[in-house]
């Protein structure tokens, strides 16, 4: 049996998308956060003496990496190295390695594939023959199935390993990251395929044993809840056994639940802090730090809204405030980033059924216009500023959603706000 790290988008460095952080020591500690992942990795790898280590590629977050993920990686190997540890790695889409020129010399325990599918060997302390096939990426795209150039399982050794950075093109996913049929992949024969480059672990097919492990720290609310990698063990003849271990000391947390009705400032902070509570003892049962975005989902009683509309965000402020403080005394930290509201489909805009039509249809039109949305972000990409302090960091797609989102909310909200007040005064 062979044991082995199976790791892939480590992200090394990056920042953290669309996330309102105002807080310093929040900043702060997600400035670490991939970094303290990677090394609890490296050390799981070291107390676990695993014969071998793999990485799928995306170990850094730009072609350009930056000088602090490049020491902290080269440092990981050499303690690596030390524990006499192998380490076979590729490029992803995000590191894909352009120009070795400006890439830090690594110790010779690690084997980066190059650009055509290789097949590397090694041996393992008790004697079991391993062959691992592989490629790097070379430029951001790869439109190509690069399935067939893998070879047949190599029947010389004990256990034959592939390792792919790329998208299940079988699924929706998109198809310019080296896309691949599983049951292509199965045809090699292989043992293990180790997967890269979907952010979500999971495992896509069984016998061989196909799986993602997932990034090792989530950088948004899309990638909540634990992260980390996978310790494999596996038997000549394809039994497999996984292992999930969580290395993100951060982890995003994000919770929905019912508004219910509101008729007071005080029920309103009962509301709230009951659903925070949940999230603060879910730090302290896994013993892991909190971003917490917790979402209030209401039928549209104008009541309730009102209450929301008019203290949701001090609210907000005021248990961040609070938070702090505990924070200061407690081994799990909790951030509450952001409250949010959402008033379900059915719900009665406005008492004008004309009014709720045409914003019903206002929305649809621009929801699926695309066009016009890129239009929108092409223009923004001329501002200067915007490139500088805003367009890098940010997930398109999802600055979409929270745009509409928010107008949506926005709109709603006054609504109802405007209606409340007409009954109170
Ligand atoms: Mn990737």
């Amino acid at each position: 049996m062979v044991r082995f790290i199976h790791t892939a988008d480590l992200h090394l460095d990056q920042t953290f998308k669309n996330l309102p952080i105002k807080d310093d020591y929040l900043q702060h500690a997600l400035a670490e956060a991939t970094l303290n992942s990677f090394d609890n990795l490296i050390q799981t790898a070291i107390n676990e003496q695993v014969d071998f280590f793999l990485i799928v590629g995306d170990i850094y977050h730009g072609a350009r990496a930056t000088l602090r993920a490049q020491f902290a990686f080269a440092n990981g190997m050499q303690r690596l190295a030390d524990a006499e540890i192998p380490v076979y790695m590729l490029y992803g889409n995000h590191d894909f390695d352009a120009d070795a020129n400006h890439r830090l010399k690594l110790p010779n325990n690690v084997h980066i594939f190059g650009h055509e599918v290789e097949t590397k060997y090694l041996s393992t302390h008790r004697g079991e023959k391993v062959a691992i096939s592989g490629f790097s990426y070379d430029q951001q795209w790869i439109a190509d199935d690069r399935s067939a150039e893998y070879p047949t399982r190599d029947p010389l050794v004990d256990i034959h390993i592939g390792m792919i950075h790329g998208d299940n093109s079988s699924s929706n996913g998109q198809k310019h990251y080296a896309p691949f049929n599983p049951s292509d992949l199965v045809s090699h024969g292989f043992d293990y395929w180790a997967l890269g480059h979907i952010h979500k672990g999971q495992v896509l097919y069984e016998n061989p044993t196909m799986v993602y492990p997932g990034n090792i720290q989530g950088a948004s609310f899309k990638e909540d809840g634990a992260k980390g990698a996978l310790i494999v063990n596996l038997e000549k003849g394809g039994y497999t056994n996984l292992e999930f271990i969580e290395t993100a000391e951060w982890q995003f947390q994000q919770s929905t639940r019912e508004l219910g009705l509101v008729d007071s400032l005080e029920s309103l902070r009962n509301t709230i802090e009951v659903a925070l509570h949940d999230h603060i003892m879910y730090a302290k049962d896994e013993a892991v730090n909190v971003i917490s975005r917790m979402t209030f989902t209401t039928n549209g009683d104008e009541e309730s809204l009102y209450w929301w509309h008019t203290y949701a965000d001090e609210l907000l402020e005021q248990l961040q405030w609070s938070l702090r403080n505990q924070n200061a005394s407690r081994a799990q930290k909790v951030y509450l980033v952001a409250l949010d509201i959402q008033v379900n489909n059915q719900a009665v805009w406005s008492p004008s059924p004309v009014f709720n039509d045409s914003m019903k249809r206002a929305f649809e039109d621009i929801t699926s216009d695309d066009e016009q949305f890129q239009t929108l972000v092409a223009d923004l990409e001329k501002n200067g500023q915007w490139q500088r302090l805003v367009g890098a960091n940010i997930d398109v797609d999802q600055f979409k959603a929270d745009i509409l989102a928010k107008a949506k909310e926005q709109i709603i909200l006054e609504q109802a706000s405007y209606s409340q007040e007409q009954r109170r005064f």
